[in-house]
């Protein structure tokens, strides 16, 4: 794609920023001052802090950084530091109230929508195609994300509805069960993608061996089997701290998951219902992927494994923005921006798949790799160290692909996640890979 011009780049700046505000809305507005307030969860901050915090990185990178303007609201900047106070102890902090925090958003949106119309958008590395403004909408749908599992662990009276996915295609029953990626270079990471974050960041060559990978992600029918199988009861599977972490707090299941009378059930979004065998499954830690993985007689893809599947085109040796192609995603390629609040089948979204035939590696369920977050050689910290370098390191595993839950502005082909292996609150599922010269499914020691 071209550089696109000034006001082509303003109008998606302008409707990235519009489009994460009618969802952050959506999320504060459907609860009352109570459900604002309250921690539903230690993992989780209250939602009224999200709501001011996103309005206070706005205010600091756009307002501040880009316009030079002087600080709207300074005094807060200590209590909206995610690194100066853990989840847990921001209910006991002097927040803004919902009222207070609603106006301050207001006063920093309508100063960045002067500071977008009034600013060129080059000449300096924020500015370059609108990059602060990405920047800061991606921020904000991440924390749409982050309030959606907020709402997920809430206990009372269901306050979000979304329709239904689309049941499109004809389900995974009559796709192969994996796909073979041949072995070869290619291009992993971005040089050119105008919003993407540092740790995306730069494009460069890796030559990867070939593989198997799922053609959909693993389903709820196919976890049950490895529930049924005594998984949970079985220290071989696991990974020494993942054992640890499913005998201290009792775990034999996916979170939310409960059995009742013979019957899987899960709260989902405040309601009761049959875990259904055909959706990805969801709410599961990296070490539950890593042990039905081994259990399977397989293996979680690694980053690169995973990026080359969704990204390369056999008939051309180019690396694809998303699966199907260049196009930003469309309703039809990926569930994703919380249109649905739900995975769909395994096997939906044919016109999403990857050039290899591989399915909904965009949308649905964040996938667990068995990759380390670490930089890509040439990684420059950009614009903030806090954002992806002081992560990096052996503590937190990648996940990959984006959930129905994040917005297509924050998800990409390169789009690169992480959390702590114990996770499962977050909107996580996987697939599993193996070796090409591993046994094949179905043949003896496979799955
Ligand atoms: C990239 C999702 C891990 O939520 O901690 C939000 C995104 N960074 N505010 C997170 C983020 C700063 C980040 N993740
Ligand atoms: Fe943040």
């Amino acid at each position: 794609t071209a550089a696109a011009d000034p006001e082509a780049l303003r109008r998606r700046a302008l409707e990235a920023l519009t489009t994460a505000r009618a969802r952050t809305s959506l999320l504060t507005e459907c609860v009352d001052e109570r459900d604002l307030t309250a921690q539903h969860s230690p993992l989780m901050s209250p939602l009224v802090w999200d709501l001011a915090h996103i309005s206070n990185q706005e205010e600091q990178w756009l307002v501040r950084a880009v316009a030079g303007a002087p600080a709207i609201r300074p005094e807060i900047d200590s209590i909206y530091d995610a690194f100066e106070h853990p989840r847990a102890a921001r209910p006991t902090l002097p927040l803004l109230a919902p009222a207070e925090a609603r106006s301050y958003a207001l006063d920093v949106r309508g100063r960045v929508l002067d500071v977008l119309e009034r600013t060129p958008l080059e000449g300096r590395p924020l500015l370059d195609a609108a990059f602060a403004f990405g920047m800061v909408a991606q921020h904000e749908q991440q924390h749409d994300e982050t309030m959606l599992i907020t709402h997920q662990l809430r206990r009372g009276a269901p306050a979000l509805t979304a329709p239904e996915p689309p049941s499109g295609g004809a389900g995974a029953a009559g796709l192969p069960a994996e796909v073979r990626v041949p072995a070869g270079p290619f291009t992993m990471g971005t040089s050119t993608e105008p919003w993407a974050l540092d740790n995306e960041r730069p494009a460069h060559v890796r030559v990867v061996p070939e593989f198997f990978i799922d053609t959909v992600p693993v389903t709820n029918g196919a976890y049950l089997e490895f529930i049924e199988d005594g998984g949970y009861t079985e220290q071989r599977w696991w990974a020494p701290e993942g054992w640890a972490q499913i005998r201290e707090h009792s775990i034999a299941a996916p979170l939310f998951w409960r059995r009742e009378g013979g019957q899987w059930l899960r709260r989902r979004f405040g309601v009761g219902e049959p875990v259904p065998a055909d959706e990805p499954v969801l709410h599961v830690s990296w070490y539950e992927a890593d042990a039905y993985a081994r259990w399977a007689g397989r293996r979680l893809p690694t980053e690169e494994e995973w990026e080359k599947a969704a990204r390369h085109d056999p008939a051309t040796g180019r690396s694809l923005r998303y699966p199907w192609g260049d196009a930003d995603p469309g309703p039809d390629h990926a569930n994703l921006g919380q249109r649905h609040l739900r995975p769909a089948a395994a096997g939906s979204y044919p016109a999403g798949r990857s050039p290899l035939g591989v399915r909904q590696l965009i949308g649905d369920v964040w996938e667990w790799t068995s990759s380390d977050f670490l930089p890509y050689p040439g990684f420059a910290a950009f614009p903030y160290r806090e954002y992806s370098e002081v992560f990096f390191g052996p503590g937190h595993k990648v996940l990959r692909g984006g959930s129905f839950a994040v917005d297509a502005v924050a998800c990409r082909g390169t789009f690169r996640n992480w959390d702590l292996p114990v996770r499962r609150q977050i909107f996580s599922g996987f697939r599993t890979a193996r070796d090409a010269d591993a046994a094949a499914p179905g043949a003896p020691g496979g799955r």
